[in-house]
């Protein structure tokens, strides 16, 4: 089921393995013609026209962006109380492991009379982008406010795209994981207009106001990273979220029916989802086919499923050695990555670039996308090369604060002053020479 590349008795450097082993394309460039009017309509005419392209995309026009109150608490009233309990799970888990990950001020005596403080300021107001394409992201919404309010994040929007089956509104669990979050402010707005609206704010049908953010955060569509590239700048932005991504690096002892049940939860995604193996058994390649066609035909989203499967982005990579996939997986920089080995904790120590490393056989990818604690917004496309996911970090800005006695500075004042004239700027160190005429 899964294309097969042979990468036993060849030599290759981690740049040819990164256009060897099969990824999912987002070309992102190719779109920006069209979202780029997109953008611009919603700078300069706010809220009509972002409503004008919620009729066009979505096929409904909401009464107003801002979603009322009583729509957001009604939904988590009328929730499944399994559901309820679920995220609510879910919620304490990802709060306890992102409270570790508070920072706290630190000051360095750098000389006597001479200290640099950093200090961590949360982003002010920040918008959180949860899907409802394929499928709606209660999670995804988990995922994005947990870090955010444990930074200090005052003001807090989350955006998803409104759902002409519920008159207007985002899909319910989306409204009901905001209210059990304690989020009161959800914009039933979309796609690449949904951004735009964040970054520039606008006036609501209602004539009230909807405040610009400083940051969007959250995973989306081709069109919602684009207009992410439009806007960084004006606003932060977390990653241009690709396609979703999962690489196993297994040998013998793995069993190949959580194997291809891994493959599978997240080709379930999307189409364009790419599910990697990496082993040195050939054996267990043929076993994870073999249940893969098994697995797949009785899934919900078979034909989903298979596409992602069959398509050029997945694939089985054969290697000779744990070793040369350890190589291999570490070049891929997966969004996910499963390690199913013998010495699984010792072979996950040697993964330098994952989005998130899952150990062994009681750790498949979708605990963590729902209930390990962990965070499911994670680098895509070999992004993991150079960033991590959403955390608590995310939505903090480290500060320098500096602080000289008049001593101090006087001290390395000719340092300065080097320095400047070397850079042939010396009013730089006039700067600092202004300060003790003589
Ligand atoms: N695996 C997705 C997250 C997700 N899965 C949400 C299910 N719901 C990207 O990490
Ligand atoms: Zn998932």
């Amino acid at each position: 089921m899964l294309n097969r590349i042979d990468l036993r008795g060849r030599t290759t450097t981690p740049a040819q393995l990164r256009a060897i082993v099969p990824r999912a394309e987002m070309d992102v460039d190719a779109v920006l013609h069209h979202v780029r009017p997109v953008v611009d309509a919603v700078a300069e005419r706010g809220v009509e026209a972002a409503l004008e392209y919620t009729e066009k995309f979505d096929r409904v026009r909401p009464a107003s962006v801002r979603v009322p109150a009583s729509a957001i608490s009604s939904a988590l009233s009328s929730l499944d109380p399994a559901v309820r309990e679920a995220l609510e799970e879910s919620v304490a888990r990802a709060r306890r492991v992102h409270a570790d990950q508070v920072r706290t001020e630190k000051t360095t005596q750098v000389v006597a009379g001479g200290t640099v403080t950093e200090k961590w300021v949360p982003v002010e107001r920040v918008g959180l982008y949860a899907p409802g394409g394929l499928a709606v992201y209660p999670s995804s919404v988990v995922m994005n406010v947990v870090p955010a309010q444990i930074a200090g994040v005052e003001s807090l929007v989350v955006c998803s795209p409104p759902q002409a089956e519920f008159d207007g509104l985002p899909h319910p669990t989306i409204l009901a994981a905001a209210a059990l979050l304690g989020v009161e402010e959800v914009w039933a707005v979309g796609g690449a207009q949904a951004v735009a609206l964040l970054a520039h704010g606008g006036v609501d049908t209602d004539g009230t106001e909807l405040a610009p953010v400083d940051m969007v955060t959250g995973p989306g569509n081709i069109y919602v990273a684009a207009a992410k590239r439009l806007l960084r700048g004006l606003v932060g932005i977390d990653a241009e979220a690709g396609p979703t991504e999962i690489a196993i690096l297994a040998d013998s002892t793995a069993d190949p029916v959580h194997v291809a049940a891994d493959l599978i939860s997240q080709a379930e995604h999307d189409t364009l989802a790419a599910s990697v193996l990496v082993t040195d058994s050939v054996e267990l390649a043929d076993a994870v086919d073999v249940e893969l066609k098994r697995q797949a035909g009785a899934t919900k989203h078979d034909e989903r499923v298979r596409t992602a499967l069959t398509g050029k982005q997945s694939g089985t990579v054969l290697v000779s050695s744990v070793d040369e996939g350890v190589r291999v997986v570490n070049a891929y920089a997966a969004e996910h990555l499963e390690i199913q080995t013998r010495d699984a904790r010792a072979v996950a120590e040697r993964i330098r670039s994952a989005g998130a490393i899952f150990v062994g056989p009681y750790a498949p990818v979708s605990l963590g996308d729902y209930c390990a604690g962990s965070n499911h917004v994670l680098p895509t496309g070999g992004c993991a090369r150079h960033s991590s996911g959403l955390s608590v970090q995310t939505f903090l800005r480290g500060i320098h604060v500096i602080d000289y006695s008049e001593d101090a500075l006087r001290e390395v004042g000719g340092k300065v002053v080097a320095l400047a004239n070397a850079e042939d700027l010396p009013a730089h160190g006039q700067a600092v020479t202004a300060r003790f005429p003589r």
